[in-house]
């Protein structure tokens, strides 16, 4: 279905034909855009942005691009298309009609997964907000605009929900969003990793290679849920996500590749000379690595979780392409977690399967995570380094679920107190490493022109050259 851009909120949900829906999302909009002009990105709100926009939600309409101003994008509620055939595929109602309106017994649980949900995108605009400012290239710039709009058009999504589906405590929901500051001490954002800085652009290739994945992953569970508008919303969203996650791993390449170029150039493998010619040294990019990795697998919640159990068993929220597993009840079959032990280190323990949801979910996460790496490895390769990347073990540093609070090495081996504060250094960024790179963040806007510690993309944006002037500034 076409979107309606003649509205003041554009839409593909037939808004003027429910008046009351939307002037209470009227009323929020004022508040969004005040939220976008005071913790949205900074400074940058009279530039021209090469800028995609969804015209349609079909495959030939959801990227059109143009010169736009950040306040004026197009922000606005865009379903996938209905299936009016849809039934539920997993859980405890499975093959039963997929729900239009909230089944009253499961409105709280389904609305703290919607609010979670939408808690992440505003959050992750502030973490960027001031990173505009020490951009490595105009295309780079670009793009981190191009995630910020549209994680606030996937904030819109979820406030949609919120307003249509859930009465006045929605509403409420949907000022909170707003509320709620990424680091705030009083007010923060409702998961850890939307509450940590990224204020380097190495944090921020990391953040979306890793952070975005996460949000694929719970995403593409959100889209099978039983709740059909909840579906279609999601369903949409990941189309806008696959571009999140190829800035990543993009830009996560072309760090390595600059760091690579410098030590070819000089012959050597030493961190320290591989800064002092200004690029990021593999080490360095390796600790930034297992901070990001780790902190996004604690997203995922704990290995057991009730909560987990009763989404799956209601259908609130399914696994990641639940239609490729055979059973999609998951009634009396076991899963097998290993864990901390007092008595015996790490001992396997026989868990229910619904309990266990979440780790299935992080488990193929991290499959794809190792996607990259082994690109990444195969650069090393080509290169003649003997050096190579490694996803930590899920054991290391984490923060919730099982293995909070247990010291690991990056193997997964336990270690004592005083080993893992010794060793710390070698395993998660120093002070100095920060420090580092923050001295290298500084703002290149030439078009064309790229900074000193990553190397140029491929290719531009939409077949465009990469000398293009992708903001005007
Ligand atoms: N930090 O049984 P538990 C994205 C809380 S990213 C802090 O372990 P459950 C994006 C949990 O909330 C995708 N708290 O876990 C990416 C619960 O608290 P309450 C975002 C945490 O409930 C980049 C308690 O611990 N989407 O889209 O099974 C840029 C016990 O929970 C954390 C979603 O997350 C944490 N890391 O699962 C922009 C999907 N982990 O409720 C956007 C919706 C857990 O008792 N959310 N807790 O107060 C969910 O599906 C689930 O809420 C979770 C947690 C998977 C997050």
């Amino acid at each position: 279905m076409a979107i309606n851009y003649s509205e003041k909120i554009p839409n593909n949900v037939n808004l003027t034909g429910d008046r009351t829906l939307q002037r209470a999302l009227e009323h929020w909009q004022p508040k969004f855009l005040e939220w976008w002009r005071t913790m949205g990105p900074s400074d940058f709100a009279a530039a021209d942005i090469y800028l995609r926009t969804a015209v349609g939600v079909d495959a030939a309409g959801w990227a059109s691009y143009g010169q736009v101003r950040m306040p004026d994008y197009r922000w606005g509620i865009f379903l996938a298309d209905a299936d009016p055939a849809r039934t539920i595929g997993f859980g405890d109602h499975m093959g039963e009609p997929a729900w239009q309106q909230v089944p009253g017994e499961y409105r709280s649980p389904l609305r703290r997964l919607i609010v979670t949900q939408g808690d992440t995108e505003p959050a992750s605009v502030e973490q960027q907000r001031l990173l505009g400012h020490s951009c490595p290239s105009l295309y780079d710039l670009r793009n981190l605009f191009q995630i910020n709009v549209e994680e606030g058009r996937h904030l819109w999504a979820m406030v949609y929900l919120l307003h249509a589906y859930f009465g006045r405590d929605g509403r409420e929901e949907a000022e909170e969003l707003l509320e709620r500051h990424s680091g705030d001490a009083d007010k923060p954002r409702i998961l850890g990793t939307f509450n940590e800085p990224v204020t380097d652009w190495l944090s921020f290739f990391m953040f979306t290679y890793f952070t975005d994945r996460d949000g694929k992953y719970q995403l593409k569970s959100l889209a099978e849920s039983a709740f059909d508008p909840l579906a279609r919303t999601t369903r949409f969203m990941l189309t806008e996500e696959a571009h999140h996650m190829f800035v990543g791993e993009t830009g996560l390449s072309r760090v390595i590749k600059r760091a690579l170029e410098v030590m070819t150039e000089l012959r050597t493998d030493d961190p320290a000379a591989v800064r002092n010619a200004g690029a990021i040294d593999l080490p360095t990019f390796q600790r930034y690595l297992n901070f990001w990795f780790s902190s996004s697998l604690d997203l995922f919640g704990s290995e057991v979780s009730s909560n987990a159990a009763s989404s799956f068993a209601t259908g609130l929220k399914g696994r990641p392409d639940e239609s490729q597993y055979e059973d999609h009840r998951c009634v009396h079959v076991a899963f097998q977690l290993a864990q901390p032990d007092a008595a015996r280190g790490i001992a396997t323990e026989s868990i229910p399967l619904r309990n266990a949801m979440n780790e299935v979910l992080r488990t193929s996460y991290v499959r794809d995570c190792e996607l990259g790496l082994k690109r990444w490895n195969r650069q090393l390769e080509r290169a003649g380094t003997a050096q190579r990347l490694k996803l930590p073990s899920p054991r290391f540093h984490r923060a919730i679920g099982v293995w909070a609070g247990v010291h690991c090495d990056p193997d997964g081996a336990l270690v004592d107190e005083s080993e893992f504060r010794r060793r710390e250094g070698e395993w998660l960024p120093t002070e100095g490493d920060r420090a580092f790179v923050q001295s290298l963040m500084q703002q290149v806007i030439a078009p064309g022109r790229m900074a000193g510690w990553i190397a140029p993309p491929e290719r531009g944006i939409n077949s465009l050259p990469i000398e293009y002037d992708y903001v005007r500034l």
